[in-house]
């Protein structure tokens, strides 16, 4: 083994020497140097699993992030000889491994570097804690950016930073707090037009160096586990995103519901202030699907109980809320009250399920109900027992389930101290390698839990805390952020760094969770979250007694509130086809501006633009009596969504931003499907199903995806997949349909809106048939028609 010297003798770092043999079974590769292995796993072409075992012994391979159905696709692939290289090779990469010390260099079929190693895999001894440091680090390309890495707080392209995963309750976190409550060791780098991702699957404290310490490299270690990374291939940065998702696992279809509005506060207190709330929502006619209780509604705190004073009659309540179209949803913290009386205290304690100190004593710290113990969501039977826990809950009607300070968060020590014994599923390991999924596995029992007592529904659960692939089972919101102009940016920047890391369905506390934002930050924030995929207003206002509803700044702003979440409402069907998209494709539904067009560098540091699916380009008003905006459009036409102006893209527009608009643009040539007004999923049959399309004169397509929007008849197919093709030119517009799949849907007609014709038109045909288009066909901008649900071309001209 080769030593590099080092200023001191404690941080001697270790390098694998040269390979003394090699071997191949089936898709695995395993070189021998001395003392280290590398094996090298081929899942598909453009995919491949690294890991290292610096002492010659892999550990136990066991992952919380993968999914399930990962399966490896065969392929091509093989291995060459070289005299100091072994080149092993699929029909899209080479990997070539040095024979002196295992450094990799990854390559496309033209010999392009995609990725290379700079000192590639090393390693230090932890001499305080024990085990090894293992690390790996990269040469960074000509002009390289990063992206990923979940919620980071900070730019977009991470090109310079030094992250950290480590989940923690930061509250009250500010641009750049890091780590943050989420810890997603997944990165892309994009250099030259070509995208790669990497996944280091190791739940210790990870941290991530893109440039900081030394410019031209890029290193990631962490404080224990293995050396074990994913790497991806592109060339294309959203089919890395489907790689990443192919591995970690795709997100289920929420209930439709869950896309809706959601209103929470810490908290509606009794249950009379929540229907007071709900009849609000009501009253003005503002769409609301969710009512979330916070902590306030248990009895002293209790998880699994009700207040018996401000709520004690939960399944009336839950009755009533329903009778409204409102669905609730409850909060549940992993810290157990250490009382006696406590049922669930003693069954905890009795079955031995709380986690304990190295000593063998119980891990006690004291949260909101005084002083606790935690259940080990790392043991499988913790797991199954945690989700029958949430029987009762789901009988009194609660919907979904909203976890929270599960980084875990302990007042005082701030989280659990390292020695804390963790079962890890028959592994027995110490905090330090379960920290990082202590909140992932919470909410993937209590998802498990709701699934089984809410079946037929879908189940919906939010999470502060989780490791890679949470998206399985769980929604996030990004925290406790505050009240401030610049939090309406980090939700931004947060919310598409989520989605590319995963995790699409996301949102921000909505005005901020600290502090009190005047009508228009909070107006402005509606605005954002209307074109994220989760849209929850909340707030701390416990304490000062301040109210956030979208009523709660005055009519001027209400007004424009309102609007927006009417729009909200609209693009439903839009939102449910984007979660499909994700859902089945694993494609972000919030995709930053790089991730669209990846060989325009204009793209590559922007924050601020993101679009939502196929169709929508978005921006926000970052600032107080912004009157003006300059967005960036990728190449193509798009249309200013409020008056339909066309703007060409490859270029910097200004928009004027007042109040009741934003920047939001969509694609020329898209179809967006609406839904007519409703104040809440379910509230009646939609009896039209409105399609917005954009004139283009290249050919383009589009589709709509549609279910029953709960239960979980779309596994035995019920569901459709519409597909739109319009090929229009100077003269004609036209619009072909594709109809796949068996779902009912109640609409029969499709209300259909032709948006920037360059002609006008005289007549209308539809399959061929063709009638006159009379005064009522035009609005301003816009040519309507009203066609069968069966049809399968229309045309005007
Ligand atoms: O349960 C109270 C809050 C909750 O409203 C918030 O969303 C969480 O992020 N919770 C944190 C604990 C208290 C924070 C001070």
């Amino acid at each position: 083994m080769q030593i590099t010297s080092s200023s001191s003798k404690y941080s001697v770092k270790h390098y694998p020497d040269s390979v003394r043999k090699w071997q191949k079974e089936g898709n695995y590769f395993y070189f021998h140097t001395a003392e280290t292995i590398l094996e090298v796993r081929i899942i598909s072409d453009k995919i491949v699993r690294f890991r290292f075992a610096a002492d010659g012994k892999f550990q136990r391979d066991f992952s919380y992030a993968l999914s399930e159905k990962l399966e490896e696709s065969p392929v091509n692939f093989g291995i060459r000889e070289f005299e100091e290289v072994f080149e092993i090779y699929t029909d899209a990469i080479r990997i070539w491994v040095a024979r002196d010390n295992l450094r990799l260099t990854i390559t496309d079929t033209e010999g392009r570097v995609i990725n290379q190693d700079e000192m590639g895999f090393h390693w230090q001894h932890y001499l305080l804690k024990g085990g090894k440091i293992v690390y790996c680090s990269k040469q960074i390309q000509e002009g390289e950016c990063f992206y990923g890495l979940g919620d980071k707080p900070t730019d977009m392209n991470l090109r310079g930073k030094r992250l950290e995963n480590y989940g923690t309750d930061a509250y009250g976190f500010q641009k750049d707090t890091d780590p943050l409550y989420r810890n997603i060791p997944f990165y892309y780098g994009l250099h030259h037009g070509i995208g790669y991702g990497i996944f280091f699957d190791n739940t210790f404290r990870t941290l991530f160096d893109f440039g900081h310490e030394r410019d031209d490299v890029c290193s990631f270690w962490a404080r224990g586990g293995e050396m074990n990374y994913y790497f991806m291939y592109g060339p294309d940065l959203l089919q890395v995103a489907e790689a990443y998702t192919k591995i970690t696992g795709t997100a289920e279809l929420p209930p439709l519901w869950a896309l809706g509005y959601q209103q929470c506060r810490w908290s509606y207190y009794p249950d009379k202030r929540v229907m007071e709330i709900a009849a609000e929502f009501r009253k003005r006619q503002i769409p609301c699907d969710v009512i979330h209780l916070d902590i306030d509604y248990m009895e002293g705190f209790r998880c699994f109980t009700w207040s018996k004073e401000g709520f004690s009659d939960p399944v009336k309540l839950g009755r009533d809320l329903s009778a409204q179209g409102f669905k609730m949803v409850v909060i549940i913290d992993p810290g157990i009250k250490s009382d006696p009386d406590y049922d669930i205290y003693k069954q905890g304690m009795e079955r031995d399920y709380f986690c304990k100190r190295a000593d063998g004593a119980l891990m006690e710290g004291d949260v909101w109900p005084g002083k606790c113990v935690f259940p080990d969501y790392t043991n499988p039977e913790v797991r199954e027992w945690w989700s029958n826990l949430f029987k009762e809950l789901v009988e009194s009607g609660v919907r979904g389930v909203w976890n929270d300070m599960n980084e875990p968060a302990v007042f005082e020590m701030g989280t659990f101290p390292e020695d804390v014994r963790h079962d890890y599923d028959g592994e027995d390991v110490s905090h330090r390698k379960a920290h990082n999924v202590y909140g992932h596995l919470m909410s993937k029992a209590t998802a498990a839990g709701l699934r089984k007592y809410l079946m037929p529904n879908r189940p919906f659960v939010i999470t502060r805390s989780c490791y890679a692939g949470a998206q399985r089972w769980a929604s996030v919101w990004t925290g406790d952020n505050v009240s401030e102009w610049e939090h309406l940016w980090l939700a931004n920047v947060q919310c598409q760094r989520l989605a590319v890391s995963g995790i699409s369905f996301a949102g921000s506390d909505i005005g901020g969770f600290i502090g009190e934002p005047d009508g228009e930050l909070y107006t402005r924030w509606i605005q954002l979250a209307t074109f994220h995929p989760l849209m929850r207003t909340h707030s701390a206002s416990n304490e000062t007694g301040f109210n956030q509803e979208p009523w709660s700044f005055g009519s001027k702003y209400e007004f424009i509130v309102k609007r927006f979440i009417q729009l909200r409402y609209r693009l439903l069907p839009y939102l449910y086809t984007t979660f499909w998209q994700y859902s089945h494709h694993g494609t972000p539904m919030l995709r930053p501006l790089a991730f669209v067009a990846q060989q325009d560098p204009q793209t590559y540091n922007r924050s601020h633009e993101f679009m939502l699916g196929d169709a929508l380009l978005i921006s926000h008003v970052d600032g107080p009596g912004v009157k003006e905006k300059e967005v960036y459009l990728p190449a193509g036409r798009w249309y200013y969504f409020f008056n339909d102006q066309v703007f060409e893209g490859g270029q910097t527009v200004t928009i004027p931003t007042p109040l009741d608009e934003m920047p939001l643009f969509v694609k020329a040539g898209a179809v967006v499907p609406n839904y007519p007004g409703i104040q809440y999923v379910g509230e009646r049959p939609i009896d039209e199903m409105i399609l917005n399309v954009y004139y283009c004169e290249q050919p383009t397509a589009s589709m709509l995806y549609e279910d029953a929007g709960d239960h979980y008849g779309y596994k035995d197919g019920q569901f459709n997949t519409i597909r739109y093709k319009q090929v229009s030119d100077k003269q004609q517009f036209r619009l072909k349909k594709r109809f796949f799949g068996q779902y009912q849907a109640s609409y029969k007609k499709y209300r259909v809106l032709v948006h920037g014709l360059p002609f006008k038109p005289t007549e209308y045909v539809v399959d061929g048939k063709a009638y006159k288009l009379n005064a009522r066909n035009f609005a301003v901008g816009v040519v309507k028609v009203m066609v069968e649900r069966k049809f399968e071309e229309l045309i005007l001209r």
